[in-house]
């Protein structure tokens, strides 16, 4: 069970939905830590080294524009192990390293995306996502931030952007309800871990909250 692994003490994941305004979150973050004196390790996911960027092309690709797959589906199942493999990989290169040398890790997403996009929202058991987690990745974020959106306004800050929505973000809003109560139920099962965050906000008030999240969360751990 994800309860069960470790919360790692420098290690920080930004999870919401589409448009949730998470590059705003991650500049705050950064600023805060950095401010403090500390190393930061700014990463993604999928993604965050050469093969995981190369596995995150494969699972955002629409079709469309992929010579010869268009007509291939990518299976929930595929699409869980490629998270994964993308993550196991990005954990060993990236994460730990980071971590052992005493560096705090920001990550925009980690396992909790797993849950909520391939659990709740493809419907995929969440115990083979535990086990996944415990076996490849072994630790939780010490703090996890959820910027909590309206799936509708998330969506209209983003239409217009990409030319081609990804694979992912062609999905119908249903499955990004999904999603969002996925997420909702995380941060209300571990309230220690998650600091949730009214993404609704203008951008200026997001990044306020979010370095009050982050500050308290380090005050917190002075005190323990
Ligand atoms: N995924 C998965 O399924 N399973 C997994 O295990 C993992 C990931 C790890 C790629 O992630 C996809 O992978 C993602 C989940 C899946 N699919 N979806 N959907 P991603 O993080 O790269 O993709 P994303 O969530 O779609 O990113 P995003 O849409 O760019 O969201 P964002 O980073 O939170 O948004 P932003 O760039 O900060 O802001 C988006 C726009 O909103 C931009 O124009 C801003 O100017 C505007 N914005 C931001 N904040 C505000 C506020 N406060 N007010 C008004 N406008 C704002």
């Amino acid at each position: 069970m994800s309860g069960m692994l470790p919360m790692h003490p420098r290690l920080v994941s930004l999870e919401g939905g589409e448009g949730a305004g998470k590059s705003t979150a991650l500049a705050a973050v950064r600023e805060l830590l950095a401010a403090r004196g500390h190393e930061v390790v700014l990463t993604r996911e999928p993604g965050g080294t050469p093969l995981a960027e190369r596995i995150r092309g494969l699972l955002l690709d629409p079709g469309e524009r992929t010579q010869g797959a268009a007509a291939e589906p990518l299976h929930p199942e595929t699409e869980l192990l490629l998270m994964f493999a993308a993550r196991a990989q990005h954990v060993a290169q990236v994460v730990r390293p980071a971590l052992e040398r005493g560096a705090y890790v920001v990550s925009d997403r980690f396992t909790d995306s797993s849950y909520a996009y391939q659990g709740a929202g493809r419907g995929l058991d969440p115990q083979w996502i535990a086990d996944l987690e415990r076996r490849t990745v072994g630790l939780r974020p010490g703090l996890t931030l959820l910027l909590d959106l309206d799936v509708r306004e998330g969506r209209a800050r983003t239409s217009g952007r990409d030319l081609w929505p990804d694979r992912i973000e062609s999905e119908q809003d249903d499955f990004f309800e999904r999603v969002r109560r996925g997420f909702r139920q995380r941060a209300a099962a571990e309230p220690e871990r998650f600091a949730v965050i009214d993404a609704a906000q203008p951008p200026q008030a997001v990044g306020r909250d979010v370095a009050a999240a982050v500050a308290a969360w380090l005050d917190r751990q002075v005190q323990a």
